[in-house]
């Protein structure tokens, strides 16, 4: 009797188990689709060298939510967006001190040609700083607001740890960031070098 109930006890427990991972299943495919069907945005922020001359990204500053995705465009022009962290050829960290550092190196392509573009996802809340790896002694710079700007490395001075001898930001970028301010008042801050 005993071996005809276990008998019973599997097929019932297989069939529990079976419900369970088609249960797990749909809330899977449930949060990935609201992931990407709700709140999750692309923000476009273009590279720039205008016949003038000027080298920007534009916008330089914007004011994103976690989870949302950044994509660089290459217009015009051959530039990098890499984040200011050690990882980085040892520049001053100036992004929250979980968050991953990121790094395209010079972009192949003009829009719309492959490898014209590099997108990042943001998740850690902080101010992310940013620069252009031919152009950051140019003032080739961006600044990024993810969720409330809070206390991090890129709300504080340039050259705060002198003691760890990063690379400092050079005096043209550090004029051209964008105020922490101005970003989470319009949430959209243009390069003033449009032209
Ligand atoms: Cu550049």
């Amino acid at each position: 009797m005993a071996k005809k109930e276990s008998d019973q006890d599997q097929p019932s427990g297989r069939a529990f188990s079976g419900v369970v991972l088609g249960c797990l299943t749909i809330i899977l495919v449930v949060l990935v689709s609201a992931q990407t069907g709700n709140g999750q945005k692309v923000i476009e922020v273009k590279m720039v060298a205008s016949a003038a001359g000027n080298v920007y990204f534009d916008p330089i500053g914007i004011h994103i939510e976690s989870g949302d995705i950044v994509r660089w465009v290459q217009m015009s022009g051959y530039h990098s967006t890499t984040a200011y962290h050690p990882a980085n050829d040892n520049h001053e960290l100036r992004i929250p001190e979980n968050a991953t550092p990121w790094n395209s190196d010079i972009l192949i392509g003009q829009y719309p040609a492959p490898g014209s573009t590099f997108e990042q996802k943001f998740i850690v809340e902080g101010v992310y700083d940013y620069f252009c790896r031919p152009h950051e002694n140019a003032g080739m710079v961006g600044r990024i607001v993810v969720g409330r700007p809070l206390d991090g490395p890129g709300t504080r001075t340039f050259n705060y740890a002198p003691e760890k001898r990063w690379k400092p930001v050079p005096e043209a970028a550090q004029k051209a960031f964008p105020s922490i301010e101005e970003i989470m008042a319009k949430g959209i801050v243009r390069s003033p070098g449009l032209d």
